[in-house]
């Protein structure tokens, strides 16, 4: 069912994104990661090239046209890609509405959403012609709840619950599964990027309570897209034991 599928992983280069493409790798499947920062690409590409066939391919999912031209450029079977993992994506800031910076806003819409839409835009015509594929979107616990100062944030991942579905619906026909997965706190570089580097600031996010890990999703996409044909694991919210609700944390000490 999974020998020698091939997947585009974007955000590839950390977290999330890089621990799916491990297990994928472990488990038979033919990679194309994604990334802006290629020196990071080709560590993983090495690493990866020992378990299965892997490339690269660096682009910013902000830039429709850098977007095209890396995946047009993809030769022969690789690109018949048979799972997209819509992952790239951050939050930046995390401020109220009347003070947050336009920047984030900006950035926060064009990653998660536009950028989502340019990686998807190209990889659709492909599956619709195979009447195949598998399209998995990372959303976030913070597109089912609003948060204080998630604003923006939480509308990008919002969208990105809706495109979910409605990419259901419209590629019903052609017999292509879409999965939304929406992990909880995960400690990885997110509150890096969030916080603008402050690593005091990531850091606390974390105290006092087990986050989930980046292998943890990793562990649901590889069980999502494992299932047998006929079966879709529609949408997914996966949170840490200490996680209640987007708000609601159990925190020790
Ligand atoms: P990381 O910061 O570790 O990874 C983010 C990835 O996105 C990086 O590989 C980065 O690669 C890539 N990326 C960011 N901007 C761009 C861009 N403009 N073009 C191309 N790639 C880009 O965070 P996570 O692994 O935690 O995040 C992965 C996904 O999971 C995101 O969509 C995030 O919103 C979501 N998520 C995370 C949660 C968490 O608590 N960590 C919880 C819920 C959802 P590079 O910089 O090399 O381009
Ligand atoms: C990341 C989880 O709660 O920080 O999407 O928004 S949260």
């Amino acid at each position: 069912m999974n020998s020698n599928r091939i997947a585009l992983i974007t955000g590839a280069t950390s977290g999330i994104g890089e621990a799916t493409a491990c297990i994928l790798a472990a488990n038979n499947f033919k990679l194309i990661l994604a990334g802006r920062r290629s020196d990071r690409l080709e560590k993983l590409t090495d690493e990866l090239c020992q378990v299965t066939e892997v490339i690269s391919l660096s682009f910013d999912v902000r830039d429709r046209s850098q977007t095209a031209h890396s995946i047009g450029s993809l030769q022969g079977e690789w690109k018949n890609i048979d799972v997209l993992v819509n992952n790239a994506g951050n939050a930046h800031g995390l401020a109220p509405i009347q003070t947050g910076e336009v920047e984030d806003w900006d950035a926060m819409i064009d990653i998660n959403v536009k950028g989502l839409l340019y990686v998807s835009k190209q990889v659709i015509p492909g599956m619709i012609e195979r009447r195949a594929g598998h399209i998995i979107n990372i959303g976030s616990i913070a597109g089912k709840e609003v948060y204080p100062n998630g604003n923006v944030y939480c509308a990008s991942k919002s969208a990105v619950d809706a495109l979910t579905k409605g990419m259901r619906m419209d590629l019903n026909p052609f017999g292509i599964k879409v999965t939304g997965i929406h992990p909880g706190m995960v400690e990885t570089e997110f509150s890096l990027v969030r916080f603008k580097g402050d690593a005091e600031r990531a850091k606390a996010v974390y105290q006092g309570l087990t986050p989930l890990y980046a292998e943890d999703i990793a562990d649901v996409i590889l069980f999502a897209v494992t299932r047998l044909s006929h079966v879709v694991i529609a949408d997914m919210v996966v949170l840490p034991t200490a996680q209640a609700s987007a708000t609601v944390l159990k925190r020790e000490g």
